[in-house]
């Protein structure tokens, strides 16, 4: 990690990613919970809220709504993605360049690492590229980092989290976006792998507002520098009582009676 690369993203050294990429990576099912979610101007106002740091969206979503928000949202450029219509072996298209993104005014890029797949060659190379340009436009980089594919048994075991963890911090990235490996001493050691990067915890599929936040606690105890969330947000009728309760755990470092509280 470069000192300082993060600063555009972040707030006290911690961050909050609210991910909004689903339509590219789920399809329009993701948004059904909650149809107004189907509308990006909604989670762009979401993302005003003062506790997200940075939103991370596609290149079509970023050119027809960010000019609206530059003021008030950072953006991270999701560079990659593919569809789940997708049957192949893990993998993720290059969507749009790092001088486009940084054309439309992104403070930092997003890239999906697949460790593991019969392309993770290629993807490091793709990658290679991206963090490379991404340091000659001064914007934070953040591996997507999930391994999976034909080498991978299972994608949540510890020392498959640790690993993932390590490929942020070899390959050049600021932030490693990890799934929770299932318990905070397993997320500790993902942490101590992943050594000058930060690492941020994978929202997953909606939880109960306690169930979430406490995991997030866990987290962040273990080392965790923050979280990037998409569903537990967006799915939720009223998203700003959850992101005042992530404020107060990743912010402000309270319990999480009293982020509940909140
Ligand atoms: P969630 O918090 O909704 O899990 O979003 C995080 C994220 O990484 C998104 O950026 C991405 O679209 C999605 O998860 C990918 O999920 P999956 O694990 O199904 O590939």
């Amino acid at each position: 990690m470069i000192p300082g690369a993060t600063d555009p993203i972040s707030r006290d050294g911690k961050l909050l990613i609210l991910a909004y990429d689903h339509g590219l990576e789920h399809g329009p099912v993701d948004f059904e919970a909650v149809p107004e979610s189907m509308n990006p101007e909604h989670v762009f106002d979401v993302a005003t809220h003062d506790a997200v740091t940075a939103l991370a969206v596609g290149k079509g979503v970023a050119e027809a709504h960010y000019p609206d928000y530059e003021d008030e949202v950072n953006l991270l450029a999701k560079l990659n993605g593919t569809s789940n219509l997708w049957m192949g072996e893990h993998d993720s298209a290059v969507n749009w360049s790092v001088e486009y993104a940084a054309e439309l005014g992104a403070d930092a890029i997003g890239f999906t690492l697949y460790g593991g797949s019969n392309h993770e060659v290629e993807m490091a190379e793709e990658f290679r590229d991206a963090q490379e340009a991404a340091r000659d436009e001064d914007m934070g980089v953040v591996m997507w980092s999930y391994p999976r594919g034909q080498g991978v048994k299972n994608d949540t075991k510890p020392s498959t989290i640790s690993y993932a963890a390590r490929l942020g911090l070899e390959l050049g990235a600021d932030v490693a976006k990890i799934k929770y490996p299932g318990d905070a001493d397993a997320m500790a050691h993902a942490c101590k792998a992943a050594a000058s990067t930060d690492v941020v915890m994978s929202g997953g599929s909606k939880a109960s507002d306690e169930e979430f936040l406490s995991t997030v606690k866990e987290a962040m105890d273990a080392g965790a520098k923050g979280l990037a969330v998409g569903r537990n947000v967006f799915q939720r009728e009223n998203p700003e009582a959850l992101l005042d309760g992530l404020e107060k755990i990743i912010f402000e470092e309270t319990s999480v009676e009293e982020a509940l509280a909140a």
